[in-house]
């Protein structure tokens, strides 16, 4: 494990995710249909054959493209009628809570699993109240939540339940995709997505009358020509960027494949290390390949997660610490009675150990145990390597 000689940095950054590309050709090809159709928008053909393909591809019951994942969410929130207080977790990008803010409503945080990063059902039942609409969950790193546990405390309490599935487009938990639990699940095909469409998203559900409302919603609430039925939003994915996941979708298993290795090589590398936890494999779960995530504990490591990022950058690697700060800690948030870091524990120590490798398939099998000697020369003599 130890490691004397410095390791050669990159010659060029290296970054936590590079997105999956075509050819120019391939993409060209979309643009000459566009071009002919001058359809850019609106409901075009590419979008439709994009929403039945990669519905299909992962075994979504009803799916509806979104031009982003926040924009899903938000409208989620308002095809649901969420109002008042809904509980959600402070380890996830700002997009999570602040749909709610954005729709008036409450965030309140509740504290995440140990294991699995999660929000924790005991935490969230402690938390409802009279004015609790619903339950909005997110699978981390693709890292499923206690979905049983939390459909168990929706259904005792009659709250709704969304789950924030941004990294979670490929989870199967007992050979079930995970976009399938709960009322609803919200998908971002940002281009730092497995698959991506640029900017782009969905919304999940399994309820087919739901899923009509949030179609409505989605294109300003209108039915047709002459009649507007709800208040909705442009929430529409042009053709553009159909057709850009329509490529990437072509793409997507080899990635899938390569990324596969690159976990292979980082857990051979990395998993004996003092101090490193490695992201889990959880039983009957096959995850999403969307991070690859590794904790650091200080005391036993003998340098900090921020010190292990520091000393990557000097070999041209960025990795990302995803998701620190919490939500809570944001201006926003601070304030309010559940964002006490008191309540949060887990969430708190939890965010100071995370580090997101590199991990997208471009990076190659060499590039991993590069970054994997660059952490073992570290760790050797860590305060002289910062
Ligand atoms: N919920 C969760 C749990 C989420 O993680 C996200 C988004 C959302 C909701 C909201 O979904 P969207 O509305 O975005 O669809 C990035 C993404 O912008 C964001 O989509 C994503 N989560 C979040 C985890 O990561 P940043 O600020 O870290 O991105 P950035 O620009 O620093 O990119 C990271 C690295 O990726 C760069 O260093 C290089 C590489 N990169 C990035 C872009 C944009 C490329 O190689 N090419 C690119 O085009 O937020």
């Amino acid at each position: 494990m130890r490691s004397c000689t410095a390791p050669r940095a990159f010659d060029e950054p290296i970054y936590v995710t590079r997105p999956i590309l075509p050819s120019l050709e391939t993409y060209l090809e979309y643009l000459r249909e566009i071009w002919t159709s001058r359809q850019l928008t609106n409901a075009g053909s590419l979008t439709g054959e994009l929403e039945h393909l990669l519905g299909a591809y992962i075994e979504a019951s009803h799916m509806s493209l979104f031009n982003n994942g926040t924009m899903a969410l938000l409208t989620a929130c308002q095809a649901l009628g969420l109002s008042g207080e809904v509980i959600t977790t402070p380890f996830t990008f700002p997009a999570t809570p602040h749909a709610l803010t954005w729709s008036r409503i409450t965030p309140v945080f509740a504290d995440i699993d140990p294991v699995t990063m999660t929000i924790d059902p005991v935490a969230v039942e402690s938390l409802v109240t009279s004015r609790t609409t619903g339950i909005l969950g997110v699978h981390v790193y693709g890292l499923p939540c206690a979905v049983g546990a939390l459909q168990v405390i929706a259904e005792k309490f009659a709250l709704r339940l969304v789950y924030d599935a941004a990294h979670a487009l490929t989870t199967r938990i007992n050979d079930r995709p995970i976009i399938n639990f709960g009322d609803i699940s919200m998908l971002s095909f940002h281009a730092t997505k497995l698959f991506h469409t640029a900017e782009g998203g969905a919304l999940v559900t399994r309820d087919e009358q739901l899923r009509q409302r949030i179609d409505l919603l989605r294109n300003f609430g209108i039915k047709n020509e002459t009649t507007v039925l709800e208040c909705g939003i442009n929430g529409k994915m042009s053709e553009l960027h159909a057709a850009l996941g329509l490529c990437a979708l072509s793409l997507i298993e080899n990635e899938r494949a390569a990324r596969r290795k690159l976990a292979t090589v980082y857990r051979e590398r990395l998993g004996d290390f003092p101090g490193v936890t490695l992201m889990p494999m959880l039983p009957n779960v096959i995850l999403s390949d969307q991070y690859f995530v590794i904790r650091i504990r200080e005391s036993q490591f003998g340098m900090s997660r921020d010190a292990l990022c520091a000393a990557l950058k000097r070999f041209k690697v960025f990795a990302r610490r995803y998701f620190s700060p919490l939500c809570t800690e944001y201006p926003h948030y601070k304030s309010l009675s559940s964002a006490d870091p008191a309540r949060l524990p887990v969430a708190y120590a939890v965010a100071q150990e995370v580090i997101c490798l590199p991990f997208y398939g471009a990076l190659g099998i060499d590039g991993a145990h590069r970054i994997c000697d660059m952490i073992e020369y570290v760790f050797a003599a860590p305060l002289e390597r910062v």
